[in-house]
């Protein structure tokens, strides 16, 4: 049985780091690619040398050409610049997004089974981007935000009441912005709803802190996080290789469902060997639908923004 195969498209920090936990975790050989030369090679080489020492035996190349991802049944993005000073958003988005274009080109010419998982930002319109570029079919193209947001609120609030983190269970939704929508009915830590053990107003200050969170690592490291984000895409990766039926909240493309049609927005889905099988709706409570709404009009806004630069639907 041949080995599963992983591109890694981007070889920076979280890219480095996800081909790190593919070689740990074994999920198959692994191909990194960036446009920087040396770099992807580079990673590649000194993970390789890692193998004899953890035992793992996977092939790892580094690459600037896509005729290596050839076949790859699961393609994880990180490609594309971050902001710089001076650089307007549309700016930014015009960049990535002329990025995604050859990202997505090359993934839909070489890989045109795989699932692909999109973790660059501005994350909502990114993934629009490999939806519409790539045309796969919406079960297989996703954006990772949601797990990593969640992960955030369930360590803030094992923290609070000094428990396992095992013990929290949590979701956030909507767009990956600062309103997103961490879903205090649905928190729950070992079965007992959150409010019942944490005040109101404490509650609002931990939601607060989630939806800062990756400010909160910019200004500490003076760049993004990379070693949370890299394990969230691996948890949806591993959904699908091992067919889990995992439910995880995703950016996953709405057709009616949350009232919301024809774009991207992070909800509950199911994630196994059809990649996206099925969305979750979820009563919200008035508060929360709210919110969703208010991040779901800024997904509009933002993808509406990136339109100039998209293929049209
Ligand atoms: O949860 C989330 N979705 C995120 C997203 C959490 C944290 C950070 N998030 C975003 O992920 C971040 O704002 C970036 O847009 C991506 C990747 O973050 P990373 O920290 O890995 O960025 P790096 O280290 O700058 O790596 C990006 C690499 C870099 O090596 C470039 O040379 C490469 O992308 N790059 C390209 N690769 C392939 N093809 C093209 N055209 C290209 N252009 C740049």
């Amino acid at each position: 049985m041949a080995r599963r195969k992983i591109a890694l498209i981007g070889a920076g920090m979280i890219g480095g780091t996800l081909a790190h936990l593919c070689a740990l975790k074994r999920l198959g050989d692994v191909v990194l690619f960036d446009v920087v030369e040396g770099l992807p090679q580079g990673k590649a080489l000194d993970l390789l040398e890692a193998g004899p020492i953890e035992g793992f035996d996977a092939q790892i190349i580094g690459t600037n050409t896509y005729d290596d991802i050839e076949g790859a049944d699961v393609c994880i993005v990180t490609a594309g610049l971050p902001r710089k000073p001076g650089m307007s958003r549309d700016d930014l988005l015009s960049v990535n997004t002329k990025i995604m274009n050859d990202v997505a080109t090359n993934i839909r010419n070489r890989a045109p089974h795989a699932f692909v998982i999109v973790i660059t930002n501005p994350l909502d319109a990114m993934v629009t981007a490999m939806k519409r570029i790539t045309g796969f079919p919406k079960q297989r193209v996703v954006g990772q935000a949601g797990v990593l947001d969640s992960a955030r609120y369930r360590t803030f609030i094992a923290m609070e009441l000094g428990v396992s983190v095992a013990s929290v269970s949590a979701i956030v939704l909507g767009g990956h912005g600062d309103d997103m929508v961490p879903v205090r009915s649905y928190c729950h830590v070992g079965g007992v709803p959150v409010e019942k053990l944490i005040a109101a107003a404490r509650l609002d200050a931990i939601e607060a802190r989630v939806r800062q969170a990756g400010g909160e690592i910019v200004n500490l490291l003076k760049t993004s996080a990379f070693y949370s984000p890299a394990h969230a895409a691996i948890l949806m990766a591993e959904a699908y290789l091992y067919d889990r039926k995992q439910v995880l909240p995703c950016a996953a493309l709405l057709e009616g469902e949350y009232g919301v049609d024809g774009f991207y927005v992070g909800v509950p889905v199911v994630i196994g060997g059809g990649g996206v099988e099925r969305v979750i709706e979820i009563e919200l409570t008035g508060a929360e639908r709210k919110a969703l709404d208010v991040s779901v009009s800024h997904v509009r806004e933002l993808v509406t923004a990136a339109e100039k630069f998209l293929p049209t639907a």
